[in-house]
Formats: C-alpha cells, sequence, structure tokens
C-alpha cells in the first residue's frame, strides 16, 4: 500500500486516516445501536499506524502468511474502529463493514479469527490478549524465526490477574519480539481508572516486571511512528509502550466522558462528529 514519505505529509495523511476510523467505528456502531465508541476513538491513532503507517508487516492478501507480524486487539470491545482498521488495509471490502452485528456477519461485536482474515485471536473477556501474545512470541522464539508480536490493551484491563501472569512469562523468557501498547485513556467502564482501582504508577510496575517501558503520547503519529519503528526499546526485554490517549478523542461531546465507553452516537450526534473529524464515510 501506498505511504507517503516521512514528514509533515505523511503526518496529515495519517491523521486523515485515524479520523476516518473514527468516523467509520461511530457510524458501525450507530447503525448497530451497540459500541465501545469512546474505546474506539482513543485507539485510532494507534492502530493507523500500525496497520497503515508501515508498522506491520502483513499481507492482507495472504493473512495467514506464516511469517507475517502478529497483532492481537486484547481491548476486544474496540472491534468496530478494529474492523475500521482492516477494511482499510484491505483485508475485506470496506461495505462488509455495514453489516456490522447483524445476525450471520463476520463482524461480531467482538473479533473472531474464525470469520474474520487478519484477526489473529479471540478476545472480548479483558485480560485474555497479552498472555495469547506472550505464547505466540514464546512459539517465534523456539521455531527460531524473526515474525513479531503486537498487542494492544486497555487501561482498565489492566486489572486483570492473568496480564501480570503474562508480564512475568515475557520477562523470564526476555521477549524482546513482543511489544504490547496500552491505550492509556485513564477510563475503564464507569469511571476513571484511578477511581475504580488505582493503576500508577504503571511504567514502574511494568519495570519491575521486567519490561522496556516509554511513554509516548498516544495520539501523535511522529511520536508512535518513531517508537514504532525502532523495536525493541531495550534488547532482551519485552517493550512495554504506554499511549497516553483521550477517550473519545476528537469528537467534543464523548472526549473524556465515562459515559462515552458504551455510547452510541444519534443522527446528529454523528453529523456532528463528521464536521470535527472533517472526513467521509460513504461506504
Ligand atoms: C473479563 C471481563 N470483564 C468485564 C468486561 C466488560 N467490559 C468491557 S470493556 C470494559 C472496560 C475496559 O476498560 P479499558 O480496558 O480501560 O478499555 P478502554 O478504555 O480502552 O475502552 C469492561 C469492564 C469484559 N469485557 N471482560
Ligand atoms: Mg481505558
Amino acid at each position: 500500500m501506498e505511504i507517503p514519505p516521512a514528514g509533515p505529509g505523511r503526518a496529515t495523511w495519517l491523521k486523515h486516516k485515524a479520523n476516518w476510523l473514527r468516523l467509520s467505528a461511530m457510524t458501525m456502531n450507530h447503525h448497530a445501536h451497540l459500541g465501545h465508541t469512546g474505546g474506539d476513538l482513543s485507539s485510532a491513532d494507534i492502530l493507523a499506524i500500525l496497520f497503515l503507517g508501515g508498522i506491520l508487516n502483513i499481507d492482507p492478501a495472504q493473512p495467514r502468511w506464516p511469517q507475517r507480524d502478529r497483532f492481537i486487539l486484547s481491548k476486544g470491545h474496540g472491534a468496530a474502529a478494529y474492523y475500521s482498521t482492516l477494511a482499510a488495509r484491505g483485508y475485506f471490502p470496506v461495505e462488509q463493514l455495514r453489516t456490522y452485528m447483524d445476525p450471520l456477519s463476520m463482524l461480531n461485536g467482538h473479533p473472531d479469527r474464525n470469520k474474520l482474515p487478519g484477526v489473529e485471536a479471540n478476545t472480548g473477556p479483558l485480560g485474555h490478549g497479552l498472555p495469547i501474545a506472550v505464547g505466540a512470541a514464546l512459539a517465534c522464539r523456539m521455531r527460531k524465526e524473526s515474525w513479531r508480536v503486537f498487542v494492544l490493551t486497555g487501561d482498565g484491563e489492566l486489572q486483570e490477574g492473568s496480564n501480570w501472569e503474562a508480564a512475568m512469562t515475557a520477562q523470564h523468557y526476555g521477549l524482546d519480539n513482543l511489544t504490547m501498547i496500552v491505550d492509556r485513556n485513564r477510563i475503564q467502564q464507569g469511571d476513571f481508572t484511578e477511581n475504580t482501582i488505582r493503576m500508577e504508577p504503571l511504567a514502574e510496575r511494568f519495570r519491575a516486571f521486567g519490561f522496556a517501558v516509554e511513554e509516548i503520547d498516544g495520539h501523535s503519529s511522529a511520536a508512535l511512528y518513531n517508537r514504532l519503528s525502532h523495536l525493541p526499546i531495550e534488547p532482551g526485554k519485552p517493550s512495554c509502550i504506554l499511549a497516553n490517549t483521550i477517550k473519545g478523542k476528537g469528537v467534543s461531546f464523548a472526549e473524556n466522558q465515562p459515559a462515552w465507553h458504551h455510547g452510541v452516537p444519534t443522527s446528529e450526534q454523528l453529523a456532528l462528529a463528521a464536521k470535527e473529524l472533517g472526513v467521509e464515510v460513504a461506504w
């Protein structure tokens, strides 16, 4: 796929793509009368860089190519943004996004690897993506292959203990082919993370569990690109990127509002979002 050369042109192009993912996800949630808009909007820049910005070594024409990089959306409730990304990358026609959550659609409320090309793991129950990613990274090591594993988690999701068991395993095996990205939007279901179960000091916690950690602006395509194109952060250690984001990013009425975790836009809100994001969705 065509990616503009490095520079301000590429940053603008990626921002436009990410905003298209945002509006596409909101349109899907609107039609389905269900969805997780806030987390779709916070993750869009990360998904855009990985899939459309040339980070992942993948081939949509061969979704099961053995040497591909693996991406796992651990926060499976962010499916609408993820499906929009896979369609934009060419895994299936964008028109199929219209079928989101329809009976017999490939686009379930949460991703299903048996139905949709490009999906590596069935997720939705929180706390499973990192354990699966660790297993994949270890398998890669044992086979002496060179593909990499990327996993995107929520921040509230890290309250699931399974993540910390997986983190211990990743550091034990020195899995520097594993990169976890945390969508650190500071909101979970119902409230801010720090009011629910405090996550800080999150960077120090991951360091103590043997990860190389870096905090970046999760809405800056330059920061994301620079970090993700120079991995691992430290040889011999799994990488953890704490991507500081805003839940509901880009849409004034949804930004930083816990209620928009599950919020579904009305027709009027969708029109306002389109205006604010400066994109059109025509599928
Ligand atoms: C094991 C489990 N418990 C509860 C839920 C219901 N649930 C869906 S999303 C969510 C909140 C997730 O918050 P966070 O990880 O911060 O995601 P984001 O802010 O990126 O949407 C919850 C509790 C679930 N999917 N899985
Ligand atoms: Mg969150």
